[in-house]
């Protein structure tokens, strides 16, 4: 294939790459047209070098992080203690409540940035920043209704990450409009003052190609039937394309009490009281039956799959080899950010299966009635697309109209040395714990260098007077 630069009135840079990974599949000797404004303009491939900026060793898409609570990564380790005897999720749940307590706007940045740095040297080059931590301490809303919003967005903004931002719908305290609970206090919301901390948002960043604005009503426990409606539908009206996330099935006891409140399970609830498309994204969809599994692969929404968190709180498993089979959408996110690592999601979502089904090499394209084998090309150009589509962006491709977004690998690295095509997507997510990525770039501007950030000893420094203020 080749294409040539259509004129453009912005001056434009080209990148050359020994290989990359485009959407056909993997290209050599490929030139990357970007614009002034970081997207690309055109692709060619068996193209020379001359006149370019080398890229040292194979290009991929940069991966969609679709899931993030950010201010969770300043919890990281701390709750691996028994406790109880009888730890589970809804313990956890009241220690990072308790975190809560203490928050401010200046360490949220700190601890945000510090994350979209880790991201950034990853392999993630683009957040879905689930975004409910909205008010002061004491649960009134800053003088600046968005502040905690503006925080994180500033972040994104020190690291480079490209963000979609999903400011949190939080009124209830569980099914049926229940009180909400004191530690859930700096969440809540009523619809029309959610609706217009939305609006400022978008007015905000408008015509930012790095930013966009969602929502993401938190999850059925959380919201009334009543608001959900009224919050998609105020969406609608402002953006039609606007990406919806909501946490949905992620504990059998959550299953279990919407059952008690509704007759149905909450995959079944959502998919037959909301139009659901591909501009929802549920987040751990983990408990559902066959026939809820049919009808989210067949709605086109994104399952938000986050397998270490999911591992680390104790979730279960989400029917991957069914939903696959059935060509149902998914991304990656990392979630409460135990690990930061696309290969690691990548590679538990595959070992689960493993393990729990004793075999080998279970999520593979052959699922989906494709031929190729490769299990680590499968799951990483998966989570691309599924990942892009959740973020509602332009990104997860090299092509023309993307961001460019991209990682450079390096390619002598021991871990990827002598591996080719799809089997270097097969070392990098199932060999080593090493990172092979070199140089990172989001919306055309390199953030990362070598495995370095550029603004990563200041970033850290931040992060680590924030820590110490929690600790206090
Ligand atoms: C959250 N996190 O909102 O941070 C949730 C836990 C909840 C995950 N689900 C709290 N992993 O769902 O109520
Ligand atoms: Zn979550």
């Amino acid at each position: 294939m080749t294409a040539s630069a259509p004129p453009t009135p912005q001056a434009s840079r080209r990148l050359y790459a020994p290989c990359a990974l485009l959407p056909q599949g993997w290209a050599e000797r490929v030139a990357i047209d970007v614009d002034a404004a970081g997207s690309i303009i055109a692709v060619s491939t068996s193209t020379s070098p001359d006149g370019a900026e080398r890229l040292a060793g194979p290009v991929l898409p940069g991966m969609p992080n679709l899931h993030s609570h950010a201010f969770q990564r300043a919890m990281a380790g701390l709750t691996e203690r028994a406790a109880s005897g009888d730890d589970s999720f809804w313990t956890w749940r009241e220690v990072m409540y308790g975190f809560l307590a203490k928050l401010t706007p200046e360490q949220m940045e700190a601890i945000a940035a510090q994350l979209y740095v880790e991201m950034l040297k990853a392999g993630y080059t683009a957040v879905g920043e689930f975004h409910y931590v909205h008010h002061d301490l004491d649960g009134r809303p800053y003088a600046d209704r968005a502040e905690l919003s503006a925080r994180v967005i500033a972040a994104a903004k020190q690291a480079g990450i490209g963000m979609t931002h999903l400011p949190v719908l939080y009124a209830c305290g569980g099914f049926g409009g229940q009180a909400p609970a004191p530690g859930q206090r700096r969440f809540l919301n009523d619809v029309p003052g959610f609706l217009r901390l939305v609006e400022t948002l978008r007015a905000r960043h408008a015509g930012d190609p790095d930013i966009r604005i969602g929502i993401a009503p938190h999850s059925l426990r959380a919201v009334t039937p009543d608001m959900l409606r009224d919050v998609v539908a105020g969406l609608t009206a402002m953006d039609a394309g606007a990406p919806i996330h909501v946490h949905i099935a992620e504990q059998v006891k959550e299953v279990e009490d919407c059952l008690v409140w509704s007759g149905q399970r909450p995959v079944e609830w959502l998919l037959d009281h909301e139009a659901v498309d591909r501009r929802w994204c549920l987040v751990h969809a983990t408990h559902m039956t066959t026939s809820e599994t049919a009808g989210l692969a067949a709605s086109g929404a994104v399952a938000g799959i986050c397998a270490t968190t999911e591992a680390n709180l104790g979730d279960g498993f989400f029917p991957a080899p069914d939903y696959l089979a059935r060509r149902g959408a998914w991304g990656i996110g990392s979630d409460s950010h135990i690990s930061v690592s696309p290969v690691e999601e990548l590679r538990w979502f595959e070992y689960g299966q493993r393990l729990a089904q004793r075999r080998r090499n279970r999520l593979s394209e052959q699922l989906a009635g494709g031929a190729a084998p490769s299990i680590g090309a499968f799951l990483y150009k998966s989570a691309l697309s599924g990942g892009a589509t959740a973020l509602g962006r332009l990104i997860g491709r090299i092509a023309t109209g993307a961001r460019a977004d991209l990682l450079v690998l390096d390619g002598d690295h021991p871990q990827l040395t002598g591996r080719n095509g799809d089997a270097l997507l097969d070392s990098l997510v199932f060999a080593g714990n090493a990172n092979p990525i070199a140089d990172v770039m989001v919306g055309g501007r390199w953030v990362v260098r070598s495995g370095r950030h550029a603004g990563e000893g200041e970033i850290a420094a931040r992060f680590r007077q924030a820590i110490a203020q929690l600790a206090a």
